[in-house]
């Protein structure tokens, strides 16, 4: 149930401004943002403001918290999972901030290459990959292809290297990698996890990625969403583009050795490409004003 009474149904917000999944409204989100999955990443992230002015938790699961770091706004937000998820926050936030937008996820991610746990990627592009819901259920589409794999989408080029150089000079260049991510509709079946309780057919879903696109690197479950959105992202005054945006995505799962994160392993991963993360959207000049115009406002 909805905590206020809605209007307008093509995009729906309360009496106050709020949009109605994620809660925002003008002024509670900055133009640089940082966008995670789980909360608790949020938090820790949110420890090297300089100061907090704004926090909000909406009853959808998704966590604001509005902070200053280095005299600049930037805002975290943690969103659950998931590509809905993912749509929710972009739209929602996009419609309440004017002018451009950078956002940096800061996920993590299952590796297909030779990153191990606490190693980071970054995600120079995203492809998604859906299950073909057919295949399995209409048996004229059984010779379709059990999952259906999209183009790449590039992630923002100048975010991309600032972000990757940073965490370079952070972390140490053999901890960072770099290539494309797959982004599944599910963490099972549509990322090539074998189950006995369902009839997934993906037993050779990885190797088929890793041959559709060489640079394959790592699967997850949002980044090509973002991507694509930044992608069709519209100024409606001037019709430029008016989202950029990249990811950096810490290793929990290594699908080829099978090892999963320690909780201490994850912590210090966060702890250690924080400040990477925000220097980079300090660093951000954006085209048409270098100032976040509701700066000192937030
Ligand atoms: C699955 O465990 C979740 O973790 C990854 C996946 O994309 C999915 O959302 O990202 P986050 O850690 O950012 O949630």
């Amino acid at each position: 149930m909805p905590a206020f009474e809605m209007s307008d149904a093509n995009f729906p917000v309360d009496s106050e401004g709020r949009t109605y999944h994620v809660e925002c409204r003008r002024g509670d989100i900055a133009n640089r943002v940082v966008t995670v999955g789980d909360p608790q990443r949020a938090r820790l992230l949110a420890k090297k403001f300089d100061q907090i002015v704004f926090e909000r938790q909406s009853h959808r699961g998704f966590l604001i918290i509005t902070g200053i770091y280095k005299q600049t706004p930037i805002t975290i937000v943690s969103i659950g999972m998931g590509l809905s998820m993912m749509d929710f926050f972009v739209r929602e936030t996009r419609a309440v901030v004017d002018g451009p937008m950078c956002i940096i996820r800061f996920g993590s991610c299952g590796s297909i290459c030779d990153a191990k746990p606490g190693n980071i990627i970054v995600a120079t592009s995203s492809y998604g990959i859906m299950r073909n819901y057919d295949h399995f259920t209409n048996p004229f589409k059984k010779s379709e292809p059990p999952y259906l794999i999209t183009d790449r989408v590039q992630a923002d080029p100048v975010l991309t290297s600032t972000l990757s150089q940073k965490l370079k000079d952070s972390m140490g260049k053999s901890e960072i990698f770099e290539g494309s991510n797959g982004c599944a509709d599910s963490f099972y079946g549509s990322q090539g996890r074998l189950s006995a309780n369902f009839n997934d057919e993906n037993e050779s879903l990885i190797p088929i990625l890793k041959k559709k696109y060489s640079d394959a690197v790592s699967l997850e479950m949002e980044a090509h969403m973002l991507y694509h959105l930044a992608s069709v992202s519209t100024n409606p005054t001037n019709g430029q583009q008016n989202i950029r945006a990249a990811c950096a995505l810490i290793v929990f799962a290594d699908r080829t050795g099978n090892e999963f994160i320690t909780p201490e392993a994850s912590q210090m991963a966060v702890e250690h490409c924080t400040e990477a993360i925000f220097n980079t959207l300090v660093e951000e000049r954006f085209s048409n004003n270098d100032l976040h115009p509701l700066e000192g406002s937030v």
